[in-house]
Protein backbone atom coordinates (compact mmCIF):
# COMPACT_ATOMS: atom_id res chain seq x y z
CA UNK A 1 0.00 0.00 0.00
CA UNK A 2 1.39 3.27 -1.24
CA UNK A 3 2.05 6.10 1.39
CA UNK A 4 -0.38 8.44 0.19
CA UNK A 5 -3.11 5.52 0.22
CA UNK A 6 -2.17 4.86 3.82
CA UNK A 7 -3.08 8.29 4.63
CA UNK A 8 -6.27 8.94 2.81
CA UNK A 9 -7.62 5.73 4.49
CA UNK A 10 -6.51 7.04 7.58
CA UNK A 11 -8.77 10.04 6.81
CA UNK A 12 -11.14 8.45 5.32
CA UNK A 13 -11.17 6.33 9.06
CA UNK A 14 -11.32 9.39 10.48
CA UNK A 15 -14.41 10.93 9.52
CA UNK A 16 -12.03 13.90 7.60
CA UNK A 17 -13.00 15.25 4.35
CA UNK A 18 -10.75 14.24 1.07
CA UNK A 19 -9.07 17.15 -1.06
CA UNK A 20 -8.42 17.52 -4.52
CA UNK A 21 -4.88 15.90 -4.04
CA UNK A 22 -6.45 12.89 -2.24
CA UNK A 23 -9.38 12.72 -5.07
CA UNK A 24 -6.57 12.70 -7.81
CA UNK A 25 -4.46 9.78 -5.84
CA UNK A 26 -7.32 7.68 -5.61
CA UNK A 27 -7.55 7.34 -8.97
CA UNK A 28 -4.33 6.62 -9.72
CA UNK A 29 -3.91 4.06 -7.06
CA UNK A 30 -3.21 1.21 -9.18
CA UNK A 31 -4.91 -1.28 -6.47
CA UNK A 32 -8.56 -0.90 -7.78
CA UNK A 33 -9.93 -3.66 -4.87
CA UNK A 34 -8.01 -1.11 -2.26
CA UNK A 35 -9.78 1.72 -3.41
CA UNK A 36 -13.39 -0.09 -3.74
CA UNK A 37 -12.93 -1.79 0.05
CA UNK A 38 -11.99 1.84 1.18
CA UNK A 39 -15.31 2.94 -0.30
CA UNK A 40 -17.25 -0.20 0.93
CA UNK A 41 -16.46 0.70 4.80
CA UNK A 42 -17.76 4.19 3.55
CA UNK A 43 -21.00 2.83 2.32
CA UNK A 44 -21.60 0.26 5.06
CA UNK A 45 -20.86 2.94 7.92
CA UNK A 46 -23.82 5.20 6.29
CA UNK A 47 -26.02 2.33 4.62
CA UNK A 48 -25.37 -0.96 6.02
CA UNK A 49 -25.96 -3.49 3.60
CA UNK A 50 -29.32 -1.70 2.88
CA UNK A 51 -29.68 -1.29 -1.11
CA UNK A 52 -32.44 0.44 -2.11
CA UNK A 53 -34.57 1.12 -5.36
CA UNK A 54 -37.96 2.23 -6.06
CA UNK A 55 -40.92 2.01 -8.53
CA UNK A 56 -40.85 4.42 -10.89
CA UNK A 57 -41.85 5.91 -14.99
CA UNK A 58 -39.52 8.13 -17.06
CA UNK A 59 -41.04 10.37 -19.50
CA UNK A 60 -39.28 12.64 -21.61
CA UNK A 61 -41.92 14.48 -22.95
CA UNK A 62 -40.01 16.24 -26.32
CA UNK A 63 -36.44 15.83 -27.53
CA UNK A 64 -36.33 18.68 -29.41
CA UNK A 65 -33.97 20.71 -28.30
CA UNK A 66 -31.92 24.44 -28.55
CA UNK A 67 -28.79 23.01 -27.05
CA UNK A 68 -26.38 21.04 -29.28
CA UNK A 69 -24.78 19.06 -26.45
CA UNK A 70 -22.03 17.02 -28.29
CA UNK A 71 -22.33 13.61 -26.20
CA UNK A 72 -26.21 13.59 -26.38
CA UNK A 73 -27.98 10.98 -29.02
CA UNK A 74 -31.26 12.02 -28.07
CA UNK A 75 -31.82 15.53 -29.00
CA UNK A 76 -33.15 17.05 -32.57
CA UNK A 77 -32.90 20.67 -33.12
CA UNK A 78 -36.04 21.11 -34.85
CA UNK A 79 -39.60 19.69 -34.54
CA UNK A 80 -39.75 18.60 -38.20
CA UNK A 81 -36.15 16.92 -37.91
CA UNK A 82 -35.93 12.98 -38.15
CA UNK A 83 -37.11 11.05 -35.18
CA UNK A 84 -37.99 14.27 -33.06
CA UNK A 85 -41.13 14.40 -31.58
CA UNK A 86 -43.39 15.79 -28.98
CA UNK A 87 -45.82 14.40 -26.99
CA UNK A 88 -48.93 15.74 -26.90
CA UNK A 89 -50.30 16.03 -22.65
CA UNK A 90 -52.97 13.08 -23.23
CA UNK A 91 -50.14 11.37 -24.35
CA UNK A 92 -47.81 11.97 -21.63
CA UNK A 93 -50.35 11.46 -19.13
CA UNK A 94 -51.50 8.53 -20.86
CA UNK A 95 -48.27 7.22 -19.94
CA UNK A 96 -49.30 6.92 -15.77
CA UNK A 97 -53.05 6.32 -16.63
CA UNK A 98 -52.06 2.88 -18.46
CA UNK A 99 -49.88 1.70 -15.14
CA UNK A 100 -52.75 2.99 -13.03
CA UNK A 101 -55.31 0.76 -14.84
CA UNK A 102 -52.70 -1.73 -14.97
CA UNK A 103 -53.05 -1.66 -11.13
CA UNK A 104 -49.16 -1.78 -11.63
CA UNK A 105 -48.27 1.37 -8.86
CA UNK A 106 -44.93 3.32 -9.20
CA UNK A 107 -44.68 5.73 -6.52
CA UNK A 108 -42.31 8.30 -8.64
CA UNK A 109 -42.36 10.00 -12.51
CA UNK A 110 -38.39 10.91 -13.53
CA UNK A 111 -39.19 14.00 -16.21
CA UNK A 112 -36.46 15.17 -18.35
CA UNK A 113 -37.03 17.29 -21.53
CA UNK A 114 -35.33 19.09 -24.74
CA UNK A 115 -35.19 22.39 -24.51
CA UNK A 116 -37.93 23.00 -26.81
CA UNK A 117 -38.23 26.38 -28.44
CA UNK A 118 -42.08 26.49 -29.12
CA UNK A 119 -43.65 25.12 -26.03
CA UNK A 120 -45.20 27.83 -24.23
CA UNK A 121 -44.77 27.79 -19.85
CA UNK A 122 -48.78 26.28 -19.44
CA UNK A 123 -47.30 22.83 -21.54
CA UNK A 124 -45.06 21.88 -18.34
CA UNK A 125 -47.24 23.24 -15.56
CA UNK A 126 -50.34 21.50 -17.39
CA UNK A 127 -48.30 18.09 -17.77
CA UNK A 128 -47.41 18.39 -13.99
CA UNK A 129 -50.86 19.14 -13.14
CA UNK A 130 -52.10 16.16 -15.04
CA UNK A 131 -50.32 13.74 -13.64
CA UNK A 132 -51.18 15.16 -10.14
CA UNK A 133 -54.85 14.61 -10.59
CA UNK A 134 -54.22 10.77 -12.27
CA UNK A 135 -52.45 9.87 -9.49
CA UNK A 136 -52.51 12.65 -6.35
CA UNK A 137 -49.57 10.74 -4.31
CA UNK A 138 -47.08 10.43 -6.82
CA UNK A 139 -44.20 12.55 -6.26
CA UNK A 140 -43.08 14.43 -9.59
CA UNK A 141 -39.03 14.62 -10.33
CA UNK A 142 -38.76 16.77 -12.72
CA UNK A 143 -37.02 18.98 -14.78
CA UNK A 144 -32.60 19.25 -14.63
CA UNK A 145 -31.53 22.59 -13.70
CA UNK A 146 -30.66 23.17 -16.80
CA UNK A 147 -34.18 23.31 -18.24
CA UNK A 148 -35.02 25.43 -15.19
CA UNK A 149 -32.25 27.98 -16.42
CA UNK A 150 -33.66 27.55 -19.83
CA UNK A 151 -37.53 28.53 -18.71
CA UNK A 152 -36.32 31.45 -16.71
CA UNK A 153 -34.44 33.23 -19.72
CA UNK A 154 -37.24 32.01 -21.83
CA UNK A 155 -40.06 32.90 -20.37
CA UNK A 156 -38.38 36.37 -18.41
CA UNK A 157 -38.98 35.08 -15.15
CA UNK A 158 -36.43 34.55 -12.02
CA UNK A 159 -35.27 31.14 -11.17
CA UNK A 160 -37.34 31.08 -7.79
CA UNK A 161 -40.63 32.24 -9.54
CA UNK A 162 -39.96 29.23 -12.09
CA UNK A 163 -39.67 26.71 -9.27
CA UNK A 164 -42.42 28.32 -7.27
CA UNK A 165 -44.67 27.72 -10.29
CA UNK A 166 -43.98 24.50 -10.76
CA UNK A 167 -44.44 23.60 -7.51
CA UNK A 168 -47.72 24.95 -7.30
CA UNK A 169 -48.50 22.77 -10.60
CA UNK A 170 -47.07 19.87 -8.74
CA UNK A 171 -43.20 19.64 -9.25
CA UNK A 172 -41.83 18.14 -5.71
CA UNK A 173 -38.08 17.53 -6.35
CA UNK A 174 -35.64 18.22 -9.03
CA UNK A 175 -33.54 14.85 -10.97
CA UNK A 176 -29.58 15.91 -11.28
CA UNK A 177 -29.02 15.86 -15.19
CA UNK A 178 -27.13 18.49 -16.60
CA UNK A 179 -24.18 18.93 -15.00
CA UNK A 180 -22.02 17.31 -17.20
CA UNK A 181 -18.51 18.14 -16.20
CA UNK A 182 -18.34 22.04 -14.27
CA UNK A 183 -14.87 22.28 -15.86
CA UNK A 184 -15.09 25.90 -18.47
CA UNK A 185 -12.76 24.52 -20.55
CA UNK A 186 -14.78 20.65 -21.04
CA UNK A 187 -18.32 22.88 -21.27
CA UNK A 188 -16.70 25.23 -24.20
CA UNK A 189 -16.11 21.85 -26.33
CA UNK A 190 -19.19 19.74 -25.49
CA UNK A 191 -21.95 21.49 -24.43
CA UNK A 192 -21.24 25.36 -24.57
CA UNK A 193 -25.20 26.79 -25.31
CA UNK A 194 -26.58 25.97 -22.15
CA UNK A 195 -26.43 27.04 -18.70
CA UNK A 196 -22.51 27.07 -17.35
CA UNK A 197 -21.73 25.62 -13.80
CA UNK A 198 -22.45 28.09 -11.64
CA UNK A 199 -25.99 28.55 -12.90
CA UNK A 200 -26.42 24.98 -12.79
CA UNK A 201 -25.26 25.11 -9.17
CA UNK A 202 -27.73 28.29 -8.78
CA UNK A 203 -31.10 26.65 -9.41
CA UNK A 204 -30.03 23.34 -7.12
CA UNK A 205 -29.15 26.31 -4.52
CA UNK A 206 -32.62 28.11 -4.83
CA UNK A 207 -34.52 24.50 -5.08
CA UNK A 208 -33.20 24.02 -1.64
CA UNK A 209 -33.50 27.72 -0.41
CA UNK A 210 -37.60 26.41 -0.95
CA UNK A 211 -37.04 23.44 0.44
CA UNK A 212 -36.97 21.27 -2.33
CA UNK A 213 -34.90 18.58 -2.76
CA UNK A 214 -32.51 17.10 -5.70
CA UNK A 215 -30.20 14.92 -6.87
CA UNK A 216 -26.54 15.63 -9.08
CA UNK A 217 -24.49 13.64 -11.80
CA UNK A 218 -21.63 13.59 -12.94
CA UNK A 219 -21.14 12.51 -16.98
CA UNK A 220 -17.60 10.99 -17.12
CA UNK A 221 -15.39 9.01 -19.56
CA UNK A 222 -15.29 11.72 -22.71
CA UNK A 223 -12.64 14.37 -23.06
CA UNK A 224 -12.44 15.37 -19.36
CA UNK A 225 -9.58 14.96 -17.10
CA UNK A 226 -9.24 12.90 -13.46
CA UNK A 227 -8.55 16.45 -11.90
CA UNK A 228 -11.66 17.72 -13.65
CA UNK A 229 -13.98 15.17 -12.27
CA UNK A 230 -12.16 15.44 -9.15
CA UNK A 231 -12.74 19.35 -9.05
CA UNK A 232 -16.46 18.42 -10.34
CA UNK A 233 -17.49 16.55 -6.72
CA UNK A 234 -16.07 18.63 -4.73
CA UNK A 235 -18.23 21.70 -6.43
CA UNK A 236 -21.24 19.92 -5.52
CA UNK A 237 -19.72 18.77 -2.06
CA UNK A 238 -18.97 22.25 -1.17
CA UNK A 239 -22.81 23.44 -2.14
CA UNK A 240 -23.95 20.33 0.09
CA UNK A 241 -21.95 21.77 2.86
CA UNK A 242 -24.19 24.92 2.16
CA UNK A 243 -27.52 23.32 1.92
CA UNK A 244 -27.97 20.20 2.39
CA UNK A 245 -30.25 19.55 -0.05
CA UNK A 246 -28.70 17.04 -2.23
CA UNK A 247 -29.74 13.73 -1.94
CA UNK A 248 -28.07 11.73 -4.18
CA UNK A 249 -24.86 11.61 -6.71
CA UNK A 250 -25.28 9.24 -9.46
CA UNK A 251 -22.46 9.46 -12.12
CA UNK A 252 -23.37 8.91 -15.58
CA UNK A 253 -20.54 6.97 -17.94
CA UNK A 254 -20.70 8.43 -21.38
CA UNK A 255 -22.45 6.05 -24.20
CA UNK A 256 -20.61 6.65 -27.46
CA UNK A 257 -23.46 5.58 -29.74
CA UNK A 258 -24.75 7.95 -31.96
CA UNK A 259 -23.78 11.26 -30.89
CA UNK A 260 -20.67 13.74 -32.28
CA UNK A 261 -18.57 12.00 -29.65
CA UNK A 262 -19.02 8.54 -31.04
CA UNK A 263 -15.02 8.55 -31.79
CA UNK A 264 -14.50 8.08 -28.31
CA UNK A 265 -14.08 4.34 -26.63
CA UNK A 266 -16.99 4.25 -23.90
CA UNK A 267 -15.48 4.24 -19.87
CA UNK A 268 -14.55 0.13 -19.16
CA UNK A 269 -15.64 -1.21 -16.22
CA UNK A 270 -12.55 -0.61 -13.85
CA UNK A 271 -13.34 2.49 -14.79
CA UNK A 272 -16.55 2.94 -13.53
CA UNK A 273 -16.38 1.15 -10.29
CA UNK A 274 -13.20 3.55 -9.74
CA UNK A 275 -15.27 6.20 -10.25
CA UNK A 276 -18.30 4.81 -7.82
CA UNK A 277 -15.79 4.29 -5.51
CA UNK A 278 -13.56 7.68 -5.73
CA UNK A 279 -17.65 9.55 -5.21
CA UNK A 280 -18.18 7.76 -2.22
CA UNK A 281 -15.09 8.91 -1.23
CA UNK A 282 -15.02 12.27 -2.03
CA UNK A 283 -18.62 13.36 -1.40
CA UNK A 284 -19.29 12.59 2.61
CA UNK A 285 -22.11 14.64 2.78
CA UNK A 286 -24.28 13.41 0.43
CA UNK A 287 -26.08 10.70 1.72
CA UNK A 288 -26.17 8.35 -1.14
CA UNK A 289 -24.34 7.22 -4.45
CA UNK A 290 -26.74 5.43 -7.29
CA UNK A 291 -25.76 3.05 -9.46
CA UNK A 292 -28.29 3.65 -12.21
CA UNK A 293 -28.27 0.33 -13.87
CA UNK A 294 -29.85 1.33 -16.79
CA UNK A 295 -26.30 3.33 -17.96
CA UNK A 296 -23.75 0.70 -16.00
CA UNK A 297 -25.36 -2.32 -17.02
CA UNK A 298 -27.07 -4.42 -14.66
CA UNK A 299 -23.92 -6.46 -13.90
CA UNK A 300 -21.61 -3.51 -13.37
CA UNK A 301 -24.40 -1.90 -11.46
CA UNK A 302 -24.73 -4.85 -8.99
CA UNK A 303 -21.14 -4.88 -8.51
CA UNK A 304 -21.07 -1.05 -7.85
CA UNK A 305 -23.20 -2.00 -5.02
CA UNK A 306 -19.35 -2.96 -3.43
CA UNK A 307 -17.79 0.09 -4.63
CA UNK A 308 -19.48 2.77 -2.78
CA UNK A 309 -23.15 2.87 -4.37
CA UNK A 310 -26.39 1.96 -2.18
CA UNK A 311 -28.99 2.84 -4.84
CA UNK A 312 -30.01 1.42 -8.46
CA UNK A 313 -32.72 3.68 -9.24
CA UNK A 314 -36.00 2.00 -10.20
CA UNK A 315 -37.96 -0.03 -12.38
CA UNK A 316 -37.62 2.71 -14.81
CA UNK A 317 -39.49 2.00 -17.92
CA UNK A 318 -38.79 2.77 -21.31
CA UNK A 319 -35.74 5.13 -20.76
CA UNK A 320 -34.73 6.97 -24.06
CA UNK A 321 -31.71 9.00 -23.21
CA UNK A 322 -29.66 6.11 -23.11
CA UNK A 323 -30.75 3.68 -25.14
CA UNK A 324 -30.64 6.39 -28.24
CA UNK A 325 -26.94 6.73 -27.62
CA UNK A 326 -25.99 2.62 -26.89
CA UNK A 327 -27.65 1.19 -23.73
CA UNK A 328 -28.58 -2.39 -24.28
CA UNK A 329 -29.84 -3.12 -21.04
CA UNK A 330 -33.59 -3.67 -21.05
CA UNK A 331 -36.24 -0.81 -20.67
CA UNK A 332 -37.56 -2.05 -17.98
CA UNK A 333 -37.01 -4.37 -15.05
CA UNK A 334 -39.72 -5.74 -12.78
CA UNK A 335 -39.13 -5.33 -8.97
CA UNK A 336 -38.57 -8.85 -8.70
CA UNK A 337 -35.91 -8.61 -10.84
CA UNK A 338 -34.28 -5.62 -8.93
CA UNK A 339 -35.09 -7.67 -5.21
CA UNK A 340 -33.65 -10.87 -6.96
CA UNK A 341 -29.94 -8.69 -8.24
CA UNK A 342 -29.83 -7.00 -4.76
CA UNK A 343 -30.02 -10.11 -3.15
CA UNK A 344 -27.68 -12.29 -5.12
CA UNK A 345 -25.17 -10.02 -4.65
CA UNK A 346 -25.28 -10.31 -1.11
CA UNK A 347 -27.32 -6.67 0.25
CA UNK A 348 -30.62 -6.14 1.78
CA UNK A 349 -33.19 -4.96 -0.61
CA UNK A 350 -35.10 -2.13 0.54
CA UNK A 351 -37.83 -0.23 -1.63
CA UNK A 352 -38.22 3.66 -0.83
CA UNK A 353 -39.97 6.37 -2.33
CA UNK A 354 -37.96 9.16 -3.82
CA UNK A 355 -37.05 10.93 -0.58
CA UNK A 356 -36.24 7.79 0.70
CA UNK A 357 -38.91 6.95 3.42
CA UNK A 358 -39.31 3.13 3.29
CA UNK A 359 -41.91 1.91 1.44
CA UNK A 360 -41.28 -2.09 1.72
CA UNK A 361 -38.81 -4.14 3.23
CA UNK A 362 -38.53 -7.59 4.74
CA UNK A 363 -41.89 -9.80 4.70
CA UNK A 364 -43.08 -6.54 3.02
CA UNK A 365 -41.19 -7.14 -0.19
CA UNK A 366 -42.72 -10.29 -1.31
CA UNK A 367 -43.53 -9.20 -5.01
CA UNK A 368 -47.04 -11.15 -5.92
CA UNK A 369 -47.33 -9.91 -9.13
CA UNK A 370 -44.56 -10.26 -11.69
CA UNK A 371 -45.51 -8.40 -15.21
CA UNK A 372 -47.06 -11.33 -17.21
CA UNK A 373 -44.00 -10.91 -20.15
CA UNK A 374 -41.71 -11.32 -17.47
CA UNK A 375 -43.45 -14.44 -15.78
CA UNK A 376 -43.61 -15.99 -19.58
CA UNK A 377 -39.95 -15.26 -19.94
CA UNK A 378 -39.05 -17.51 -17.54
CA UNK A 379 -41.77 -20.07 -18.12
CA UNK A 380 -43.22 -19.48 -14.67
CA UNK A 381 -47.05 -19.80 -14.38
CA UNK A 382 -49.27 -16.98 -14.29
CA UNK A 383 -50.28 -16.18 -10.54
CA UNK A 384 -53.57 -13.69 -10.61
O1 LIG B 1 -28.12 15.25 -18.26
C1 LIG B 1 -26.93 12.36 -22.08
C2 LIG B 1 -26.61 12.34 -19.56
C3 LIG B 1 -28.37 12.87 -18.26
C4 LIG B 1 -25.53 10.84 -22.67
O2 LIG B 1 -31.69 12.39 -10.79
C5 LIG B 1 -25.54 10.95 -21.28
O3 LIG B 1 -32.29 10.41 -10.16
C6 LIG B 1 -23.98 9.31 -21.14
O4 LIG B 1 -29.56 12.90 -15.28
N1 LIG B 1 -23.91 9.17 -22.47
C7 LIG B 1 -29.84 12.55 -17.99
N2 LIG B 1 -24.77 10.19 -20.51
C8 LIG B 1 -30.01 11.38 -17.02
C9 LIG B 1 -29.97 11.81 -15.59
C10 LIG B 1 -30.47 10.91 -14.52
C11 LIG B 1 -30.59 9.56 -14.76
C12 LIG B 1 -31.08 8.74 -13.74
C13 LIG B 1 -31.46 9.25 -12.52
C14 LIG B 1 -31.35 10.62 -12.30
C15 LIG B 1 -31.79 11.19 -11.00
C16 LIG B 1 -30.83 11.46 -13.29
O5 LIG B 1 -27.83 11.86 -19.07
C17 LIG B 1 -28.05 14.11 -19.01
C18 LIG B 1 -26.62 13.86 -19.44
O6 LIG B 1 -25.73 14.19 -18.43
N3 LIG B 1 -26.41 11.90 -20.96
N4 LIG B 1 -26.42 11.72 -23.15
C19 LIG B 1 -24.65 9.91 -23.28
N5 LIG B 1 -24.54 9.78 -24.59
Amino acid sequence: MSAAFAQIRDKIQAGQPLTLEDGVALYQHHNLMEVGALANEVRERLHGDRTYFNRNLHINATNVCEASCRFCSFARLQPGDKGAYTMTLEEAWGRLRARVEAQDPITEIHIVNGLHPGLPFSYYTDLLAGLKKIQPSIHLKAFTAVEIFYFAKKFGMSIEAVLQALRAAGLDSLPGGGAEIFAARVRKKICDDKSDADQWLEVHRVAHRLGMRSNCTMLYGHIETVEERVDHMLRLRALQEETGGFQTFIPLAFHPENNALMKLPAPTGAEDLRTYAVARLLLHNIPHVKAYWIMLGVKTAQTALWFGADDLDGTVQEERIYHMAGAETPQVMHPTEIVRVIQNAGRTPVERDTLYNVVAEGDALSLKKPFRRDVQRRGLEVVS
